[in-house]
């Protein structure tokens, strides 16, 4: 392959950038096999400054993958998950490394997993997108684009 794509590249030099450039980037989306649907974060109530983020994710790769935290740029995030006390209220405690099954996803939603968010802006309004990473067995990194709703 890298023979055949040497030859060619001799008159195609534009071409073969293109396709080092798709090929990368089709790389980078594939490699973990984790597919993200439905993020999104709830609008901050009026003057408040935290929110909470939802996703569903799902392993389509061949092996457990580990989901040990999220960065969002110049904002607070973190994992957590809420469960009911012994009392029976409703409380939540950070959490980090959680695994996804090969060929099973984890939903974050209201009274489960889910990602605080503080720091938010003022300016954020419905539809906005936010930009976070969540890090993979330690090395990776994915990107969610968490809708403001
Ligand atoms: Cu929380």
């Amino acid at each position: 392959m890298k023979e055949i794509s040497k030859k060619f590249c001799k008159g195609h030099h534009i071409i073969c950038l293109l396709i080092f450039i798709i090929s990368c980037t089709a790389e980078k989306d594939n490699n973990l096999g984790l597919i993200i649907d439905d993020a999104y974060i709830n609008l901050p109530l009026k003057g408040q400054m935290i929110s909470v983020g939802y996703l569903k994710l799902s392993n389509n790769s061949s092996e457990t993958k580990v989901v040990n935290k999220i960065f969002c740029q110049d904002l607070n995030a973190s994992l957590h998950t809420s469960y009911l006390n012994s009392e029976g209220m409703l409380t939540m405690n950070p959490i980090k490394d959680i695994l996804i099954e090969r060929n099973s996803a984890i939903i974050f939603q209201p009274g489960s997993h889910h990602v605080m968010i503080s720091g938010l802006k003022s300016s954020l309004e419905l539809g906005s997108i936010l930009e976070c990473n969540l890090i993979i067995d330690k090395t990776k990194e994915l990107t969610v684009a968490f809708t403001l709703k």
